[in-house]
């Protein structure tokens, strides 16, 4: 009887939401499918209706608008041509490259001591705390061979004593450490922290 049959929608992520777009009539559920829709990706598990809007890059909460009234606490900065956006939200490295991305920002590249400088004071006039930048030797067969995630840098570095320096042979991306004075130190990619994003207009 047809008329006993429901419509699922698969769920790839397996956050209990569907993607709208890919939905099945049967009588009886698929065991990857789900009844209710509104995934607006369904291969990110914290992103579905249930979740929070953060400042991220993100359509979180699948409004339809990404950020909305989150990011009020971003800060603006221009320097030398080059526009930045300093943002207290912590994320991991990884999400806060993407957050960089899809603003048209890069997590930013640092190129010498007066643009070290001038966002080191940024950072502690503002209260931040440790801060991502773009610099990284994330990826298989790249240890130790450190690049900028957006433009490519000089051979300027900022690193504190002995950074980087690995540790635990479980750290590739670059943070400016409060506790080391704001200088370079790798950390675990995962670490939640805020960010600087740089823009070259
Ligand atoms: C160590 O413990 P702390 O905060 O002084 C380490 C850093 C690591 C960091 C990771 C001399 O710093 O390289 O990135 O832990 N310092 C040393 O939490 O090994
Ligand atoms: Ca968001
Ligand atoms: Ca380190």
């Amino acid at each position: 009887d047809a008329s006993d049959a429901s419509l699922w929608y698969l769920d790839q992520d397996g956050d209990g939401f569907g993607n709208t777009n890919s939905s099945s009539l049967a009588c009886e559920q698929p065991s990857d499918h789900v009844e209710i829709g509104g995934d607006c990706n369904d291969s990110n598990p914290e992103v579905n209706p249930d979740e929070e809007e953060t400042c991220d890059g993100l359509d979180n909460d699948c409004s339809g608008e990404t950020d909305e009234d989150v990011c009020a606490d971003c800060l603006h900065y221009r320097y030398k041509s080059h526009t930045y956006q300093l943002c207290p939200s912590e994320l991991s490295w990884t999400k806060a490259r993407d957050a960089c991305e899809a603003w048209g920002y890069a997590l930013t590249t640092i190129d010498n001591e007066s643009e070290d400088e001038v966002m080191r004071e940024w950072i502690v006039d503002n209260d931040f705390g440790s801060t991502w930048i773009g610099y990284n030797d994330r990826g298989e067969g790249n240890e130790d061979d450190f690049s900028w995630v957006g433009a490519e840098g000089t051979d300027y570095a900022g690193g504190a004593n002995g950074e980087p320096n690995d540790a635990g042979s479980g750290e590739d991306c670059v943070e400016r450490r409060s506790a080391f004075d704001w200088k370079w130190n790798d950390l675990p990619c995962g670490a939640d922290l805020s960010f600087v994003c740089e823009g070259d207009f």
